[in-house]
């Protein structure tokens, strides 16, 4: 091995080591993001993949255009300084210049818009659903509804609350486990219609593709179509007061068979089920001049 490819070999090698232990730990927890992530969480929905698309070609195009203003200014430095280029040339427009300067960033502008477009007309216009889930925002912490399954005459419904440190079982992430988790079947268009209870909160889903505000008053809906089953998680994404750090979201994507053991022991357990609503800001947190 020559001097110089030792020299390349080490840093390569951590490197890999640094990849490696990334996709393993990834492996690992696949549904959260990892330590040292770059990019996005893995995309569990056709949306969350367009994303992922649009955001790769935003990144290629601004990349390129970075590049280029550098190359540019780097030329002005190097050739057109007061040293290298004592006598400066005193002509003022170029007629071509200023047209390509102005027609190729038009030219860029559309390539991204007719994707953009095309994704945002996708994410707002849910197609058929298979399941409808009503998700309310509250101070802090989430209602979920199956406004068309049934137990004994009203909506199956109950209550999302975060897992404290002490209540968290071996391997349930912090922050974002909760009690109850949503629970959908896997290759399902599910329709969710959000709203809130008290202030403006926001559904968010990373995997999914989705954010959308809660708002007191009125629904707001979107879509997701789970592509694989697993737990994924989210949190609320509107600044709602002193605990909005702590009013996650957790949704298990499961096979359809499993999907409907889960609707009829949900009848049975929430049409019974006490509500576990957390308790108002503690006087610590009061006395901190907290809402
Ligand atoms: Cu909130």
């Amino acid at each position: 091995m020559s001097n110089r490819s030792k020299y390349f070999a080490l840093p390569g090698l951590a490197f890999a080591a640094g990849i490696a232990s990334i996709m393993i730990s990834g492996a690992a927890y696949a549904e959260l993001p990892v330590n040292w992530q770059m990019g996005f969480q893995a995309a569990a929905s056709p949306i969350m993949e367009d994303i992922n698309n649009f955001h790769n070609l935003l990144l290629a195009l601004t990349g390129g255009i970075v590049l280029l203003v550098f190359v540019l200014l780097a030329n002005v430095v190097v050739r057109f300084n007061a040293r290298a280029n004592p006598k400066a040339a005193t002509f003022t427009h170029n007629t071509i210049l200023e047209v390509a300067w102005t027609a190729i960033p038009i030219f860029i502008l559309l390539i991204i818009a007719i994707p953009s477009f095309r994704l945002m007309y996708a994410e707002d216009v849910a197609p058929e659903a298979g399941l409808t889930l009503k998700l309310t925002g509250n101070q802090w912490y989430w209602t979920a509804e199956y406004p068309d399954v049934t137990a004994n005459g009203a909506p199956v419904s109950y209550d999302m609350v975060m897992l404290e440190d002490a209540e968290r079982p071996a391997g349930a992430p912090r922050l974002l486990a909760v009690d109850n988790e949503l629970v959908v079947p896997v290759d399902t268009v599910v329709r969710v219609i959000v709203t809130a209870s008290d202030v403006i909160h926001a559904f968010a889903m990373p995997a999914m593709g989705v954010k959308i505000d809660a708002v007191p008053g009125r629904l707001n809906e979107t879509w997701f179509k789970a592509t694989r089953e697993g737990t994924f998680y989210g949190q609320c994404s509107e600044l709602c007061g002193a605990r909005h750090a702590f009013m996650p979201l957790a949704l298990k994507v499961v096979s359809e068979p499993a999907f409907a053991v889960w609707i009829e022991a949900a009848k049975l357990k929430y049409a019974a089920a006490p509500a576990r609503i957390p308790a108002k800001p503690s006087t610590e947190l009061a006395a901190a001049g907290a809402p």
